[in-house]
């Protein structure tokens, strides 16, 4: 079975870190049922670093069977609430723990600057846990009036087990806000990280052994896509499945559910968000978020604001400002304390973002700053800003996932709802303006599952995450979240009424 053993010695981080990366069922670490392994590149080198054991079908199998005894025995309605929230309790303490190696690994395997993971992503991901560690033992159902010889409640009950595919881009937080809301309402998990950023959910793992979990509720096969991924969406065992990727493989996810069992599913799809940017706006404000919205994550988010609208009374200005910001990102090894902005996760992104720059300038629009290969190692992009596009343009229409960013002019309110609207996408926008008329105005008629007001990219575990059109189907975060792992039952309890 296959082990990650590195000495970290960098100037943010020193630690030798340890663990089994095999195929995590039962609680217990082995290899898969292939033997094989999957190679785990980093993305600043380019150099091949670790290997981790690959899963099949044939260990979803075992790991569906796992969590299938688990869901029956241990864990779903025999396990109460306030107990499934003391363990996920337990967990975000252990995950506190170990704050510095989680975002290590983030950052070792995604290409994420250790800061921000440090401060960004895994404090966010420990909010995720605890917060549903709180709801566990609150999900209640309700009684309803109806007539004095009926007695009518609901509850809710936990889906069964679910199958939770997840991507590279924010490898740690995509894990928890899976399996948060699952285990709080009783659910039990097979779990597939991305094959390119596997190492964080491993550590995991044994956080929740460490935590007390019972064997069989948290079960981990790292594999491919097209292999262990579409074996979870098709698996007759599987009442559920949670999928947070590409809009290609979200319409695979639901046409296996389709051909299947009509497991549910929920959906978390890429985006195409426009920055809405007023001529009263706080333009030095309105620049840093703009730019966190398009160049935070290396691009690499599904909310990124990739479409940036400028009213035409200070699109000059807001261009130099925006610019010059651009241009002062500090590209930097992950592991330096000033590094703003890392590497594209994986060659086949390099390409991909590559690509759609290569077909921007070959549609005729403009390279304002930007547009190339970072150094000579990995998969580093320049922060790259287009202007002149047109709006049949593919930069403009199609998710291009990394530091590529479009700005367009526009005239007035309805101009700009007309264009930030042309799109399948429906993910997320952020409008900035002093007028809180027409912040509020615009955020109402922007047809996305968030609207930011004078910043970008903020969230918080309390609010619910989603999105409109083909961005997908469902809710993460919030309460909404917990409906999206329960089925509610209606019990109608007959006291006298005579046939
Ligand atoms: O995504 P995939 P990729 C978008 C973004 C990016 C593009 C491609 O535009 O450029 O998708 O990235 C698993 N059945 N987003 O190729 O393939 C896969 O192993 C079941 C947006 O990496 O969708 C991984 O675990 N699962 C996004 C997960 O799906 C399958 C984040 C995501 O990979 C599968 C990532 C299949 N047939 C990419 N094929 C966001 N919404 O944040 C692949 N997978």
């Amino acid at each position: 079975m296959t082990t990650f053993t590195h000495e970290f010695d960098t100037p943010v981080f020193k630690k030798k870190v340890s663990f089994p990366t095999g195929i995590f069922i039962n609680n217990e670490f082995s290899a898969g049922v292939n033997n094989t392994t999957i190679d785990l590149v980093n993305p600043t080198t380019g150099q091949v670093v670790a290997q981790v054991s690959e899963g099949m079908p044939a260990d979803v199998d075992r790991a569906v069977a796992a969590a299938r005894k688990a869901f029956e025995t241990t864990w779903g309605l025999n396990t109460p609430g306030f107990d499934r929230g003391r363990l996920l309790t337990r967990l975000a303490d252990l995950m506190e723990e170990n704050m510095d190696e989680l975002a290590a690994l983030d950052a070792f395997d995604n290409g994420k600057s250790f800061m921000m993971a440090r401060h960004g992503d895994v404090p966010f991901s420990i909010s995720v846990i605890r917060y549903f560690a709180g709801w566990a033992d609150k999900n209640h159902g309700q009684t309803i009036e109806t007539t004095e010889a009926k007695f009518a409640y609901t509850r809710h009950e936990p889906v069964g087990v679910c199958g939770q595919i997840i991507p590279w881009n924010f490898p740690l937080l995509m894990m928890v806000s899976k399996i948060g809301p699952a285990l709080a309402t009783g659910c039990t998990v097979v779990l597939k990280p991305s094959e390119v950023t596997p190492l964080t959910a491993l550590r995991m793992a044994q956080l929740i052994v460490a935590a007390g979990f019972p064997p069989g509720v948290v079960n981990i096969v790292v594999g491919y896509g097209s292999t262990v991924g579409q074996a979870i969406a098709e698996h007759l065992g599987i009442d559920k499945v949670s999928f947070t990727g590409s809009t290609v493989v979200g319409r695979k996810i639901l046409e296996a559910s389709a051909k299947s069992n009509l497991k549910k599913v929920t959906l978390e799809l890429g985006g195409k968000s426009p920055s809405i940017v007023f001529d009263d706006a706080d333009l030095d404000q309105a620049v840093k978020w703009v730019a966190l919205g398009i160049f935070g994550n290396a691009g690499q988010a599904c909310v990124a604001g990739s479409r940036i609208f400028i009213q035409e009374g200070i699109y000059d200005k807001f261009l130099e400002a925006f610019t010059k910001h651009a241009t002062s990102i500090k590209l930097g090894d992950p592991f330096r304390a000033d590094s703003q902005q890392g590497p594209q996760v994986s060659q086949i992104q390099y390409d991909r973002v590559m690509g759609y720059i290569n077909s921007g300038k070959e549609q005729g629009a403009k390279v304002h700053t930007g547009g190339s290969r970072h150094g000579n190692l990995g998969y580093w992009i320049q922060p790259t800003i287009f202007t002149d596009v047109r709006p049949d343009m593919k930069i403009v229409r199609e998710e291009i996932f990394g530091p590529v960013g479009v700005v367009i002019k526009f005239k007035d309110e309805d101009d700009v709802v007309r264009q930030a609207n042309d799109t399948l996408y429906g993910l997320a926008a952020a409008v900035f303006t002093k007028d809180i008329k027409r912040a509020v105005e615009t955020a109402n008629r922007v047809q996305a599952g968030t609207v930011w007001v004078n910043s970008m990219m903020s969230g918080n575990v309390q609010i619910p995450f989603g999105g409109y059109k083909q961005s997908g189907i469902g809710r993460e975060n919030g309460e909404a979240a917990l409906a999206e792992y329960t089925n509610v039952k209606a019990v109608h309890v007959n006291l006298g009424h005579t046939l």
